[in-house]
């Protein structure tokens, strides 16, 4: 089990091989929908500063046996569900690709551990050509679901991060 030690609620490492996706990580949470909930997810901007659209294709994280990345759809009797997306989410060149609520997520089944405010959660996605990005993400139980675009609401949440 690594440590992560962070200053910041977000940190963001990645190799840089030969055909390089510039991709950079903001907003990023996680929460379950109940505090006894065995799945959860994790929503988040992804930035493409690269010129070529940039596909994530999967999800690890030891903090639950399945991680899968997920949609919600309406079904024909207009109920919302989620379904697995199997090719994955695209983070366009020079754009933006948000993971919200109702939305795309990562989404956690089977939690191995119960995921409480405050909480780092390590996420790594992977990349289509063989990238992978490595995030710290914290739990926030607290945010509501309205999150997201045109916010500007500044989240001091006041982490202090010292895992030892
Ligand atoms: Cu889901």
């Amino acid at each position: 089990m690594k440590k992560l030690v962070l200053t910041t609620a977000v940190a963001v490492t990645f190799a840089l091989p030969a055909i390089a996706c510039e991709l950079e990580v903001h907003d990023a949470y996680a929460r379950t929908s109940t505090a006894m909930s065995q799945s959860g997810a994790a929503f988040m901007h992804i930035m493409n500063q690269s010129a070529t659209d940039c596909r994530i294709i999967g999800a690890r994280s030891d903090v639950a046996q399945r991680v899968e990345l997920h949609t919600h759809m309406e079904d024909a009797d207009g109920v919302m569900r989620m379904i697995e997306v199997e090719e994955g989410f695209t983070v366009p060149a020079q754009g933006m690709h948000a993971l919200a609520r109702g939305g795309d997520h990562v989404m956690f089944l089977g939690l191995n551990q119960s995921l409480s405010h405050g909480d780092d959660v390590a996420v790594t996605l992977v990349l289509e050509n063989g990238e992978e990005l490595e995030l710290v993400i914290p739990v926030d139980l607290e945010r509501g679901a309205d999150h997201g675009g045109g916010h500007d609401h500044g989240h001091s949440h006041g982490h202090s991060h010292s895992h030892n």
